[in-house]
């Protein structure tokens, strides 16, 4: 049965944003009817889809609003497009604000007599960092309890989120999910030469180089790597706020030269195809999405072991999951990867037998009996 699903998320270069974005052309290609929220169109979200309908939420400008106010805006369209659409579900990925509009709008709704089940996914700052500070706590732990389904990406996240909050409801863990044939090995021989000499390791990482990323982990690492007199490049992908910062670390270390600041890419996954490992040092991530990404690419991944990372990156199997900060470790752990082929190959399958398990299709029918489930419950 095709349903009318609204979906709310950011539209950066983040994971939340792809995920929705993932979901959304997913559910099209299953029949449903995808009504998609956000202040931007998602990068992913390019291509004409006859089933997906982008609605755009502007905040209108106000002299007394030093800082307009987006949270009531998208409760106002989610009640519009919910009253129009005829949508069964809407389904809003970030707790920050959309769950909270979400309330609203039902509030609004349920006013008139229409009840729309209403679905929160938590997705990891917005429990771990933001969700967490005191001057969002109360609201965000009062939305997600009004929610009438929530999901979050990782048993981690999962277990933070009961520890953390006070909620009272069952949370579903549902976890990331990667397009198998896009993310695949394929042969960019060609890409590679252009990038280093046939001899040189290709390292990659990609983020929004915030904070939470530790970039400058991925640098220093890269630096020790170098001074161990291994031959390898290192390539940068995406950009944000500690872009500047991380150029100048590399001018200091030394490692401009074999670095590449490759900014926001369309096709990651050509890039991942070269590459021979892949860092993701961060302090804090609930599941580590690039991460599986290059998994399925047939990349070993060197990672911290914050949060849900070593739920993914098994720790001598599909790469190696060292101490948050531990750059020596992310560093050795490397040098045993690139300078041993028989382990790399190892790892690389390996790491493409796991990314397997997180099969979009899979995981995308988890997410409709997931829908069905608490439609049901709610008498839909
Ligand atoms: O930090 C980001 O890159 C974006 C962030 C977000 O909240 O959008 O990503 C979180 O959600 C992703 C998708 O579920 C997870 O794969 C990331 O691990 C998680 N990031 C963090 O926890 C820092």
């Amino acid at each position: 049965m095709a349903w009318n699903i609204g979906i709310v998320g950011y539209p950066t270069y983040g994971g939340s944003g792809v995920v929705a974005t993932e979901l959304s052309k997913g559910l099209a290609a299953r029949g449903h009817n995808v009504h998609f929220m956000s202040y931007a169109r998602p990068q992913r979200l390019d291509a004409f889809n006859t089933k997906i309908q982008y609605h755009e939420v502007t905040v209108n400008a106000y002299p007394l609003f030093e800082f307009p106010p987006y949270d009531l805006a998208l409760a106002s369209h989610m009640v519009n497009l919910i009253e129009y659409q005829n949508l069964d579900l809407l389904h809003v990925h970030y707790a920050i604000p959309h769950t909270t509009s979400a309330f609203l709008a039902k509030q609004i709704l349920g006013e008139r007599g229409a009840h729309v089940p209403i679905i929160t996914t938590l997705h990891g700052t917005d429990i771990t960092i933001v969700g967490s500070d005191p001057s969002y706590l109360p609201v965000v732990n009062f939305s997600i309890n009004q929610s009438d389904g929530v999901t979050a990406v990782s048993d981690y996240l999962r277990q933070e989120t009961y520890s953390r909050f006070d909620i009272h409801r069952e949370i579903e863990v549902i976890p990331n999910f990667v397009d198998l044939n896009r993310f695949r090995r394929t042969q960019k021989q060609h890409f590679r030469r252009a990038i280093g000499h046939d001899d040189e390791m290709i390292i990659s990482h990609v983020s929004n180089f915030r904070k939470v990323k530790r970039v400058e982990d991925v640098v220093i690492t890269f630096a020790k790597i170098r001074q161990a007199g291994v031959r390898a490049k290192l390539l940068m992908l995406g950009d944000g706020p500690e872009r500047i910062p991380l150029e100048a670390l590399c001018r200091e270390l030394h490692v401009c030269d074999d670095t590449r600041f490759l900014g926001k890419q369309e096709n990651v996954e050509e890039i991942l195809s070269v590459s021979d490992l892949f860092l993701m040092p961060s302090a804090s991530e609930t599941f580590g999405l690039a991460a599986l990404e290059a998994m399925s690419c047939g990349v070993p991944v060197v990672s911290s072991d914050a949060g849900g990372l070593p739920e993914i990156v098994r720790n001598g199997e599909t790469g190696f999951a060292c101490p948050i900060g531990d750059t020596d470790a992310m560093a050795a752990r490397s040098i045993e990867i690139l300078t041993n082929a028989d382990l790399r190959a190892n790892m690389a399958a390996a790491a493409r037998a796991k990314a397997e398990e997180y099969d979009q299709d899979r995981v995308i029918a988890q997410y409709e009996a997931y829908y069905a489930t608490v439609m049901a419950r709610m008498g839909h």
